[in-house]
């Protein structure tokens, strides 16, 4: 059976404790590879060889890390149908979305942070004639990169581009149930000219190579995306370190629509924002949110056209969703629904897994599932389920759809339907969330602030905010 290495210093290694976990195939229900069960001797490896290649890695300049690091983008695009094939065998999202999401991402993450260091500048304060004072950012060494599987290369590329763009040398742990892409990547590493040392890939458990990582007195900063508890840890650990962190966390995301809305635009793409890559994105939608006066005429069309998504194997291009990433997730998932019945709610459609044939009889397939007649404060609306399960909930007017979108621990993203501009800007504003769309969803523009507000994280990625984060800024007062 194929083994995943680690990758350090160069140089692809098996762990030092020689001990390996298994990867599943989502679509198939069955082991496919072996990865390292590494452990914090890999870590303490990964971050000497990180120190060591730091200060040529610094030197090499911006433009010198530049070109480097769009040669590793012109290698994924070379390989990109592989990289699509295995992206899909390791998380169980549709092929389709793979090459037209998920690949295409991670080589625009490194093109973008590529580019943007070329243009990275800081600011200077003029005190009349008495100093100038200039704010030099410069990289700190060894900047530590966790990643989820949900959307494995592209989020593990979303950090690490800009952590090496601003000439920092990374120890990157990606998800042990999503490692492949990860892995792939790194063996294009020298061919891509990215020195030994400069890019670390240490595969395992996130209590044992995560935790490392978040726990290393030689790493001073931390980026993570993943569950809201593990982020919690995380800081538990790193926050009297005096380590900088960046936390993109869950998420329990509404969907505010209107009555005036363009009906037909906002049910499309309300259907993509439930159950793209199986709901199983921190930005889907999964409190749908409807003006009283539309909403039975909502439900029937929504509930007709979510019938008609096609659950199948990932390869298929007629797919529209494949397979939940894992068999303890898709049990998860499967007991939010219990729960959501137990708790009241009635089941329009889906609820239950999805028993395909042949070589994907054992995969782990949920029917998109949509629920109404829950309250905002029982659990099915307040925990984030993080699978193809939305709710319905009325409302009356502006101030109870704001009251209804506000009514959960996080605020990660939102959506609001409406063509009365004057309402977008209000509701926009009202809204406590890092991301707000108006009539559209999933539009992304990689120079914005990209984050949550409450339990769904501290800090900024994306654009600028991320190549501060991944940079110390000092002042330096020098007397006219
Ligand atoms: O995330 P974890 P999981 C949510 C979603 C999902 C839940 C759990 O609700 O059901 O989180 O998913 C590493 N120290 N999201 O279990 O555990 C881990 O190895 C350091 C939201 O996958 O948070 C992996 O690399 N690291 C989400 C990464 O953290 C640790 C995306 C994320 O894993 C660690 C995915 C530790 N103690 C899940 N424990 C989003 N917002 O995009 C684990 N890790």
């Amino acid at each position: 059976m194929e083994r995943i290495l680690n990758f350090i210093d160069g140089e692809l290694r098996t762990p030092v404790g020689e001990t390996w976990l298994d990867v599943y195939e989502p679509a198939r229900g069955v082991v496919y590879a072996q990865l390292p069960d590494s452990d914090a001797r890999d870590v303490d490896l990964a971050v000497t060889a990180a120190q060591r290649a730091f200060p040529a890695w610094n030197a090499l300049g911006r433009e010198g890390r530049s070109d480097a690091l769009l040669r590793l983008a012109a290698l994924i695009e070379r390989d990109l149908e592989g990289f699509v094939a295995d992206e899909s065998r390791d998380n169980g999202k549709p092929i389709s979305l793979a090459r037209r999401v998920d690949i295409p991402r991670a080589i625009a993450n490194f093109r973008f942070f590529a580019t943007a260091i070329l243009h990275f500048s800081s600011e200077a304060h003029v005190m009349d004639d008495v100093a100038v004072n200039y704010t030099d950012r410069q990289p700190f060494g060894v900047a530590g990169c966790i990643s989820p599987w949900n959307l494995p290369l592209y989020l593990f590329t979303w950090k690490i581009a800009p952590a090496l763009a601003a000439g920092n040398c990374v120890v990157a742990k990606p998800s042990e149930i999503t490692p492949y892409t990860a892995y792939r990547l790194s063996t294009l590493c020298n061919e891509a000219g990215i020195p030994p040392g400069v890019l670390n890939i240490v595969h395992g458990l996130g209590p044992k190579v995560g935790a490392a990582i978040t726990a290393h007195p030689s790493i001073p900063a931390v980026s993570f995306t993943g569950g809201t508890r593990t982020g919690a840890e995380i800081a538990r650990v790193a926050a009297p370190m005096f380590k900088k962190l960046s936390l993109e966390l869950g998420g329990k995301n509404p969907v505010l629509v209107f009555a005036d809305c363009d009906f037909e635009q906002m049910l499309r793409t309300t259907v993509r924002s439930s159950f793209t890559n199986q709901g199983q994105i921190c930005l889907c939608g999964s409190r749908i949110l409807i003006e009283r006066r539309i909403y039975e005429r909502f439900r029937d069309a929504f509930v007709e056209r979510v019938r008609a998504l096609r659950v199948g194997a990932p390869a298929d291009a007629a797919s529209d969703l494949g397979a939940v990433v894992s068999k303890e997730h898709m049990e998860k998932v499967l007991s939010y629904i219990a729960l959501a019945q137990q708790e009241g709610g009635r089941i329009l459609c889906g609820g239950e897994r999805v028993q395909l044939s042949g070589e994907q009889t054992n995969g782990w397939f949920l029917a998109p599932t949509v629920i109404e007649g829950l309250g905002p404060t029982c659990r099915t609306n307040q925990e984030e389920i993080f699978g193809p399960v939305v709710t319905l909930q009325p409302f009356d007017g502006e101030a109870d759809a704001v009251g209804l979108a506000n009514a959960t621990p996080y605020g990660l993203a939102s959506v609001v339907w409406t063509t009365d501009l004057q309402r977008a800007h209000r509701v926009a504003r009202l809204l406590q969330a890092g991301i707000v769309w108006v009539n559209c969803w999933m539009v992304r523009d990689l120079r914005t602030p990209f984050g949550g507000v409450k339990q769904s994280g501290v800090g900024r990625e994306g654009g600028l905010e991320a190549l501060r984060f991944f940079t110390e800024a000092k002042n330096v007062c020098i007397k006219l």
